[in-house]
């Protein structure tokens, strides 16, 4: 027990899930589709073909699921709303089964004596909302358009209102850089297009969205709000001046694009070179976006999972038609002699606690409180004989990345929250089910569950702060 790290007296330990990666039941209760449901069921575009159809069936399983939650031990679970069981076509009808059944996983969290905390977008677009259906009142286009911005926080403000008495946390975005990029520009997800300004126009107005729903929360009189980010460590590949400027531009586009509007008032003053003429000529921008969008937060949450080296790649003037935001202007390195998960991620404790001081170094007093809402590893798990699952790495990476983020905290950064990612084995998007999260099996088959030692070790590290 002795080498848990330990953490101040209040210090939320959570676990986190988003809705299409457990949830299933995609066509139940009034659900519409999302741009997650038409990019799996395309074929070629996810691991085995693998679609959030059925996923863990939390739809119908939260009891159980909660009742996991419980028996672990934490604070708080991070959930994430689908916006296409609230609004099914994306702008006007509400459905209020949708919304009953997150009614029924707050109480239930509720009487397990656990906060919830929700998340309200979580990357599940409504279809109607990139690509409009007949009949339907959405305009289309997705994030590439300010409408979407504004459908969202419509969207916020009904979610809200249902159940803000009883959510205090609440997270616009999660990941927004996932959403605009791997989105728009790699097209690695939905809704799988690969444009340069494209993806530049879904940055802004994912921003302009999380502005917007920040004051419709408020309105709604929730307690503390917040945003969620993937910021990532960059470090340069060599010592090389054009190594170190790729680093920049991944910075920018990682982080800063990010960071900048929400944390200082600007755009990132490293734009220019990050992208060229597909940001200085850009429409996308009004007056007062940025007053909108810097609005204070009661926290930022952070996920981490590995630093990237980076490497100078050039931008392809080759192939201006595919000419895309991110992957060719820098390129990622292997970074060898540490150990890799099953991602294929470097397991580098030490850049945690860097990023987040660093972070701190950047912004001063305008970092808000920080809440890890989301860090873990997927690791090649296997069943034992005794049908237990020995995760040692998992637990690894669970206790040098807590002892990491313990160290930051030392340092001077306020952080007030970790949520372990994931409580269940899921969806892992373009990569289906092989990669396994959870500090929960899932058999997809027959739908059991079975905490795996890592649930365990987590369970024990959260008994060891209160015992
Ligand atoms: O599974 C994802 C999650 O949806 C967003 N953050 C990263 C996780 C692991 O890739």
């Amino acid at each position: 027990m002795s080498d848990f790290p330990r953490f101040p007296a209040g210090f939320v330990f959570g676990a986190a899930t988003a809705s299409y990666q457990i949830e299933g039941a995609v066509a139940e209760d009034g659900r519409g589709p999302s741009i997650w449901d038409t990019y799996s069921h395309t074929p070629g575009r996810t691991a085995n073909g693998d679609t959030g159809d059925v996923a863990c069936d939390h739809y119908h399983r939260y009891p159980q699921d909660v009742a996991l939650l419980r028996e672990l031990g934490v604070d708080s679970y991070r959930f994430s709303i689908a916006w296409p069981r609230i609004v099914p076509d994306g702008s006007g009808p509400v459905n209020p089964k949708g919304l009953d059944f997150y009614d029924r996983l707050v109480d239930e969290l509720l009487a397990a004596g656990i906060e919830p905390a929700a998340t309200l977008y979580h990357w599940d677009l409504p279809q109607a909302l990139e690509t409009p259906s007949s009949g339907g009142s959405a305009a289309g286009r997705g994030w590439r358009v300010r409408e979407t911005a504004e459908r969202f926080a419509e969207y916020a403000a009904v979610a809200a209102e249902r159940l803000g008495d009883r959510v205090p946390r609440w997270i616009t975005l999660n990941e927004p850089w996932c959403s605009a990029f791997l989105g728009y520009s790699v097209g690695r997800h939905a809704p799988g297009a690969q444009e340069g300004r494209g993806a530049l126009a879904a940055a802004h107005h994912l921003l302009v969205g999380h502005g917007l729903a920040v004051r419709a929360l408020r309105a709604a009189g929730v307690r503390e709000v917040g945003i969620t980010l993937n910021l990532d460590r960059n470090l340069p590949a060599s010592d090389s001046d054009a190594d170190r400027a790729a680093v920049v531009r991944a910075d920018t586009q990682h982080n800063l694009v990010w960071t900048e509007p929400l944390l200082a008032g600007r755009y990132p003053v490293s734009e220019e070179e990050t992208w060229g003429e597909l940001i200085t000529g850009q429409d996308f921008r009004r007056d007062g976006d940025l007053e909108l969008i810097g609005q204070p937060l009661d926290f930022l949450g952070i996920n981490y999972y590995r630093p990237i080296v980076v490497a100078d790649a050039p931008y392809r003037e080759a192939d201006p038609a595919r000419r895309v935001a991110t992957d060719n202007r820098y390129a990622e390195v292997r970074l060898e002699g540490v150990r890799h998960t099953a991602m294929n991620w470097p397991v580098v404790p030490e850049s945690f606690t860097d990023l987040l001081v660093d972070l701190k170094e950047r912004y001063g007093d305008a970092l808000p409180p920080v809440h890890i809402t989301e860090n873990g590893s997927a690791e090649a798990d296997e069943v034992s004989a005794d049908g237990a699952v020995h995760d040692a790495d998992r637990v690894a990476y669970l206790r040098d990345h807590l002892t990491a983020l313990r160290a930051a905290m030392d340092a001077g950064v306020d952080v007030r929250g970790y949520y372990v990612w994931s409580l269940l084995d899921n969806f892992e998007w373009a990569l289906g089910y092989d990669k396994r999260f959870g500090i929960v099996r899932v058999d997809y088959g027959t739908q059991r569950r079975t905490p795996k030692d890592s649930y365990r070790w987590y369970r024990e590290m959260i008994a060891a702060q209160r015992g």
